[in-house]
């Protein structure tokens, strides 16, 4: 079903963040990564105007399609359709999962963010979607809106009683990567410790030899 394949085997799910990329643009950032060998992307952008976002979007379409890289867009169902993105991620107080994925049709990948058992608990009972994201794990200032971090013991909650394919997200980095992975993550979705590190390629490298 869909492109789920990457997301049932990857180990990380990496995030763009162009204020944290060290001068480098969106694109120039998803170059590197798929060069590195990351196979789920998503596109996550909080600032730019929909017309600037359009534009990256189709191109980084582009180079994750000739590659078989997983491309999701963060938010903006608009945009995913448009570009036939392979997916997307959305939040608590975005439109309700079931209408989004009717916006989608059942071929593309919906995510949804949760911060608690009820909350994942609601998203599996749902049933259009396709993985949960869990976290803020540990304290991270990449995402603006409050949130207080929610712990292992949320993640231990997912991976001990939950069916549904989930990422851990918030603060994981190349230091803490392997607690996360030995409470029962097998994607860690990653944003500041990857695209603000001066050499991606290294950093994926030095990351993947601590959880392999
Ligand atoms: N959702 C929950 S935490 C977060 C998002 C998008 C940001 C994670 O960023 P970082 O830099 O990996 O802590
Ligand atoms: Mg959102």
């Amino acid at each position: 079903k869909k492109n789920m394949i990457n997301f049932l085997t990857t180990d990380i799910y990496a995030l763009t963040a162009e204020e944290y990329s060290l001068g480098r643009n969106n694109v120039e950032v998803v170059k590197q990564l798929i060069a590195a060998g990351i196979k789920v992307i998503q596109y996550r952008e909080k600032e730019k105007k929909s017309g600037q976002m359009y534009l990256e979007c189709l191109e980084i379409r582009e180079l994750t399609k000739q590659t078989g890289v997983t491309f999701i867009i963060n938010d903006h169902v608009d945009l995913a359709l448009l570009v036939d993105a392979d997916g997307v991620h959305i939040g608590q107080e975005d439109l309700p999962p079931v209408k989004v994925r009717e916006l989608l049709g059942n071929d593309k990948i919906l995510g949804l963010s949760t911060h608690s058992p009820e909350q994942a608990l609601a998203a599996v009972s749902l049933n259009c979607v396709d993985y949960i994201g869990v976290g803020p794990i540990y304290a991270t200032k990449t995402k603006k809106d409050v949130c207080q971090p929610v712990g292992i013991s949320y993640l231990d909650y997912v991976a001990n009683n939950l069916a549904i394919p989930f990422v851990a997200i918030g603060g994981i980095k190349e230091h803490n990567i392997r607690e996360v992975k030995h409470h029962g993550a097998k994607i860690a979705a990653m944003v500041t410790d990857i695209v603000g590190a001066s050499d991606i390629s290294d950093k994926i490298r030095s990351i993947r030899s601590i959880i392999s």
